[in-house]
């Protein structure tokens, strides 16, 4: 098991299209194992392998208040079943020390597969429904701040910038 070094915004790595996973091997379960440690050490409620520098479709969720349910999906899909939008302040591993309101659509159902290929289907909703949102995001991508105004994406992006050169 290893903790991994999660790339942070404006990192242009972020904005890279995961491809599908094909292969369930077990370097795939290495991956997840990693990201679960990552995710864990890190205290996030969700990890996607793009933040891991690692371009596949797989992510990591554990929204548990005792962090004793972990969830794998790999080749996540989804369709929204209420569209009604659900506000949550949300934040990012890859974004450290910022907090923002999202709005997303509040009951989504997921289509992914397990470790070891197999399809599953849940639906989801409250928490769980945001985070999933926002790690699908992270594989095309994108990220919650892509939702923000440019003011504040901008402002964002300063204040870290200039946290990263201090550390460069
Ligand atoms: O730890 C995280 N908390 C969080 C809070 C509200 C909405 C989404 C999240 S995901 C985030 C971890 C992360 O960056 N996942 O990509
Ligand atoms: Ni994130």
């Amino acid at each position: 098991m290893a903790i991994l070094q999660i790339l942070e915004f404006p990192d242009p790595r972020l904005r890279k299209v995961a491809a599908p996973v094909t292969v369930f091997d077990e370097n795939l379960k290495v991956l997840i194992e990693d990201l679960f440690e990552t995710m864990y050490g890190a205290e996030g409620i969700g990890l996607a392998a793009t933040q891991v520098n690692v371009h596949q479709r797989a992510l990591v969720i554990d929204v548990s208040e005792n962090k004793d349910s972990p969830l794998v999906f790999i080749n996540p899909e989804y369709e929204v079943i209420d569209a009604e939008l659900a506000e949550y302040d949300e934040g990012c591993l890859s974004v450290p020390g910022f907090y923002e309101t999202v709005a997303r659509p509040r009951i989504i159902r997921v289509s992914a597969q397990d470790t070891q290929g197999n399809q599953f289907q849940r639906e989801a909703g409250e928490l769980l429904a945001t985070c999933i949102q926002h790690e699908v995001d992270h594989l095309v991508g994108k990220l919650f701040v892509d939702y923000l105004s440019t003011l504040k994406r901008q402002r964002i992006r300063y204040k870290l910038q200039k946290e990263q050169q201090k550390s460069a």
